[in-house]
């Protein structure tokens, strides 16, 4: 009897924080630097309170850096004469809200010099801002650290005219599953596409009419490249309508339109359009699950003291 309470007691204690969680916990710096998680809060509302559209930022942000090297915001570095960072490739030509993640490091740096990586600071501000456009809460474990390489060369994300099977092998490559992917292309329920991205869609007959007329008239002038709103229902509020949107062929990218048409994710889409609560857990679920790919932890990488370049370059 004792001994099975004493065993329950070690279970809790030790193994099952490192099952949970690997090397990260919630609350990492709850010691080391206490308002860490407010700190990067208020810098978030500060800025959503000016332009609802930094979730999006910060979303699509998020994404390109899990996804190549894991969450170790390589995606951060600035290109420098010589290194091409992850800045340079095309997929990332448009990944915006830097300042905002500059910002918090400078309020941060302040508070606890060299403790909160700019890995942590992305995945706290992503989580943050999802909230304040009207989505799920979640809490994130914390202690991620930074990486010390990004190379251009070394991006390799889905492109917008990608296959849901095309798509999917890079989500699988990362550890994700079907189920996850279809969850977390739910973000594209708030933020922009540039006309380029889906040009060759504007005569595309599994775009809806209407939809593709007004596409049109608003990627027509040549030589700009203007952005229209990936979910054209509730374009700034982070829901399940991106879902609806699609079953009424009003997917803006290629990948989009598919998710609804393709037999493998077709169901996940019509479950997730009419069960937003569904969704909301599966979001949850497949977010906080990207937000662990490829982490440093312990005494790998480093804490950046600016986020744009590494400490000794
Ligand atoms: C197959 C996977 C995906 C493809 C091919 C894809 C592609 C794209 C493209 C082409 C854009 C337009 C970018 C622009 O014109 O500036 C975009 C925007 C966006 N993507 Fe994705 N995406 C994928 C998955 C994801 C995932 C997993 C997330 C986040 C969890 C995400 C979040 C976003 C957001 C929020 C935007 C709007 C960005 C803004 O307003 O600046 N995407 N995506
Ligand atoms: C900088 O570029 C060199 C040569 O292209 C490469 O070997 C090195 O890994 C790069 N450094 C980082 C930190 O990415
Ligand atoms: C747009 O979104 C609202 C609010 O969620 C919903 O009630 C409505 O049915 C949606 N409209 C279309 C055309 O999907
Ligand atoms: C901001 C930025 O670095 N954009 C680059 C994205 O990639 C394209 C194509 O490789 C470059 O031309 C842009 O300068």
């Amino acid at each position: 009897m004792k001994f099975s309470i004493i065993l329950i007691i070690f279970f809790f204690l030790f193994v099952f924080p490192i099952i949970a969680f690997g090397d990260l916990r919630v609350g990492f710096y709850s010691s080391s630097c206490p308002r860490a998680e407010e700190i990067v809060r208020q810098v978030v509302q500060r800025n959503f309170n000016r332009d609802r559209s930094v979730t999006a930022a910060l979303l699509r942000m998020h994404f390109h850096d899990c996804f190549v090297r894991g969450c170790d915001a390589s995606i951060l570095i600035d290109i420098r004469k010589g290194n091409s960072s992850e800045k340079a490739a095309g997929a990332n030509g448009t990944v915006r809200g830097f300042e905002l993640i500059d910002e918090a490091k400078r309020m941060l740096e302040r508070a606890c010099p060299s403790t909160v990586s700019c890995a942590d600071i992305i995945s706290l501000a992503t989580r943050d801002s999802v909230s304040m456009a009207g989505g799920p809460r979640y809490d994130i474990a914390t202690g991620r650290r930074d990486g010390l390489v990004s190379r251009a060369s070394e991006v390799n994300l889905p492109g917008p005219g990608s296959s849901v099977s095309q798509a999917l092998q890079v989500f699988t490559q990362n550890g994700m599953s079907l189920d996850q992917m279809v969850a977390l292309m739910g973000a594209h329920t708030v933020g922009v596409a540039h006309c380029s991205f889906f040009r060759a869609r504007l005569s595309d007959p599994n775009m809806d009419p209407g939809l593709q007329a007004t596409l049109g008239r608003i990627c027509r002038p040549s030589g700009r490249d203007p952005t229209v709103f990936l979910d054209q229902n509730t374009s700034f509020a982070f829901d399940n309508q991106f879902y609806n949107q699609i079953l009424l062929k009003k997917g803006v990218l290629f990948i989009d339109q598919q998710l609804a048409l393709d037999p493998s994710s077709r169901g996940l889409v019509s479950t997730f359009a009419q069960d937003d609560d569904g969704f909301r857990r599966s979001f949850v679920d497949a977010i906080v699950k990207m937000g662990t790919i490829g982490i440093l932890a312990g005494s790998e990488g480093e804490i950046r003291r600016n986020c744009r370049v590494f400490n000794t370059p």
